[in-house]
């Protein structure tokens, strides 16, 4: 029904004699105008009502004014949208274990929809505060967080987020299981996601450590489906000098104390999640002289809780937030540790190890996050597509429009395998069902999965950004947040090179092992798919880039360091794309056509590595060269 202003009968009159209907926005439009009935305007009213009603007859000029003038891409249930995962889940899990995740995963893809993804938006709009001082200048160092992000945490809890990959009760699919609902949970979490990752780590170094008694209460919590119990975890690893070099920039000293606990002073530069309630950290134990062991070797690994029952901190500053590109929702702050008690929980110099069982997990929660959010940034382009019109027709209909979308859409494909492909084998390793080859490989795909996926979500982000148009630049369509919040997935929990430099490491501390366990995995996957025909053309694409890659590597192996450190990053990139080959070769895709996605993938170089080396950019001669390129001649 029309609410009808002043110009009601002459406006309504004319209307319905000229046998037009004026909807309710039109009615509202023209109240925007404007103009009220004060007594003695009369005449000036006059004209512009019949300014107005001139307007009517000419709609397009006021366009500009209408409420509703493109429609919104959205998504559904992404889990039942997601076509993919459902082929995964139907050939991967036993029937018993597939028929009860279903029914979860439909669940709570309904209340990611409808419950979880407004709040999600609510933490974008409400991002944390910090509050130093109280009215009375009482020194406070108080976090808000809104609503919204707290109540992200009661369902985390709720869901079992962290609590289903430590029940076990589908044994070694309980990983799976939990990788897939954060999954779905990442692009809805409001960057929940983050602390989540944390409270997954500290759970699995508590765990690798036997659960000790002391800590028996903590992991109780972190792995709790009780919102009232459930805690969450930091992971204060960064240091002003150092945030990639943790073994020489770490300068926090831990004093022991009578009790046998300690007490760390130090300045943490980035702690994620600020707002947790618990956390692990790094530090040098002092001796009775006050000395401390520089280097990896002088490195601890600390618990501790970040405030007591009251909710004072530990002996903690909050000195300010950071002010980031994204990831907005959440606190990350620079953190004074004055004397905060905690328990060393590592045997003393072995903090960087210890802690590495934290960080793998992280970086497959990163993993987790990056494939999330191609999903979702190509859901919603391809949303857009089914209903834009531009040049008279929808842009499904634009051939080059869907060429850049399926080009994408294979880049994600490839992201989603790789994830399931570590979750599966961290899984095994978690129930003892792994066997050598499988924890070798585990060590392998973790970081070579972290530094190829957080590259392609952020190129992924970009491109789908664009199948927007100018929309896709606008703030409140949601979209930048998207794209910002992807970026950040290439630098923390270790950016691309240094995560290329952990696949070296992990070759060398396996003398090459992992590489032999790599290779043969690929080898027996192909030969597996090559009985199949519509298989074979990127069965032997991929065969041509594993030759390429062991030529490489016998021809590397009588070279100097250097030239592994400069090919570093090519060959963690050669892995992954001929690791996601053999992946894509061994999943039924979904629909009932040809498996297009083999074939797509296999058709960009899959081995870089090679390459680079036949131009000789690995050389000591190169490195030389790029640095001239870099600063110039003369200032080598
Ligand atoms: O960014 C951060 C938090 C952000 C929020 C997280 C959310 C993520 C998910 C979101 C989802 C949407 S916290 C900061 C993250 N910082 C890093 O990632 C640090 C990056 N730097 C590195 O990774 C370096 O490579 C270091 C720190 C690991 C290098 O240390 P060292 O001490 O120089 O390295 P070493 O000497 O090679 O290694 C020491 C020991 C060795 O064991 P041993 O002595 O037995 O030989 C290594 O094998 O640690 C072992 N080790 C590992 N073991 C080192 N790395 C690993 C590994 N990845 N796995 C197993």
């Amino acid at each position: 029904a029309c609410r009808l202003p002043w110009w009601r009968s002459s406006a309504t009159c004319k209307l319905w004699q000229s046998g037009h209907f004026l909807p309710w926005d039109r009615c509202q439009m023209l109240n925007i105008k404007g103009i009220n009935t004060t007594v003695g305007q009369e005449q000036q009213v006059g004209i512009q009502e019949k300014r107005m009603l001139e307007d009517l007859e000419m709609p397009l000029a006021r366009r500009e004014t209408e409420t509703l003038f493109e429609e919104q891409p959205e998504t559904g249930n992404q889990y039942l949208e997601d076509t993919l995962l459902q082929s995964y889940l139907k050939t991967h899990l036993p029937p018993k274990v597939l028929e009860e995740v279903h029914q979860d995963l439909q669940r709570f893809g309904n209340r990611l929809l409808t419950k979880i993804h407004p709040l999600s938006w609510e933490c974008e709009l409400n991002p944390p505060v910090f509050r130093q001082y109280d009215a009375w200048g009482r020194r406070v160092d108080h976090i808000h967080t809104c609503s919204a992000w707290r109540r992200m945490k009661e369902i985390s809890a709720e869901e079992g987020l962290i609590a289903e990959a430590y029940e076990r009760r589908y044994s070694n699919w309980s990983r799976l299981y939990q990788a897939v609902k954060l999954y779905l949970f990442s692009s809805s979490s409001g960057g929940f996601s983050c602390p989540l990752a944390m409270t997954d780590g500290a759970a699995k170094v508590i765990e690798s450590l036997g659960i000790p008694s002391s800590l028996k209460n903590a992991f109780d919590r972190l792995t709790s489906r009780n919102p009232e119990k459930f805690w969450t975890s930091g992971q204060w690893m960064t240091e002003r000098r150092g945030g990639s070099d943790v073994a020489n920039g770490t300068e926090t000293v831990a004093r022991k104390q009578p009790d046998g606990t300690y007490r760390l002073y130090g300045f943490k530069w980035f702690t994620s999640a600020a707002d947790s309630d618990v956390t692990l950290t790094l530090a040098r134990i002092a001796d009775a002289e006050g000395q401390c062991t520089q280097g990896s070797r002088g490195l601890s690994l600390f618990f501790l809780r970040v405030r007591d029952e009251e909710g004072k901190l530990n002996n903690i500053e909050v000195q300010r937030l950071k002010d980031k590109l994204g990831t907005r929702q959440m606190a990350t702050a620079e953190l004074w540790l004055q004397g905060a008690r905690a328990e060393l929980i590592s045997a003393e110099g072995r903090g960087v190890a210890a802690i590495s069982n934290m960080l793998n997990i992280t970086r497959i929660h990163n993993v987790i996050g990056a494939a999330a959010s191609m999903r979702r940034m190509i859901s919603l382009s391809r949303d857009y597509a089914r209903k834009r019109v531009a040049f008279g027709k929808l842009l499904k209909d634009h051939p080059l429009h869907m060429q850049t979308i399926a080009r994408m859409e294979v880049q994600a494909r490839g992201a989603f395998l790789l994830m399931m492909e570590t979750v599966r084998l961290l899984g095994l390793a978690e129930t003892n069902l792994a066997s050598e080859q499988d924890q070798l490989l585990l060590r392998l795909l973790i970081p070579v999965a972290k530094l190829y996926t957080g590259k392609q979500a952020s190129a992924v982000a970009l491109e789908a950004m664009e199948s927007f148009g100018g929309q896709g630049y606008m703030e409140d369509t949601g979209l930048p947040v998207i794209l910002r919040d992807a970026l950040v997935l290439s630098i923390w929990e270790g950016t691309t090179n240094i995560l290329s430099l952990d696949v070296l490491r992990s070759l060398a501390k396996s003398q090459g092992q992992v590489m032999a366990v790599f290779l043969s995995t690929v080898q027996k996957k192909l030969e597996l798919a090559s009985g199949t025909e519509e298989l074979s053309p990127a069965v032997q694409r991929t065969q041509e880039a594993i030759r390429s890659l062991r030529q490489f590597m016998e021809a590397a192996g009588s070279e100097q360091a250097l030239t592994m450190e400069l090919a570093a990053r090519d060959f963690s990139y050669s892995l992954a794309r001929i690791y996601t080959g053999r992946a894509k070769t061994g999943i039924r895709e979904p629909g009932n056509g040809p498996s297009l996605s083999p074939s797509r993938w296999s058709s960009q170089e899959l081995c870089p590595v090679a390459v680079e080396s036949g131009r000789g950019s690995y050389r000591g001669r190169a490195a030389l060269q790029d640095s001239a390129l870099v600063f110039g001649n003369s200032r080598l």
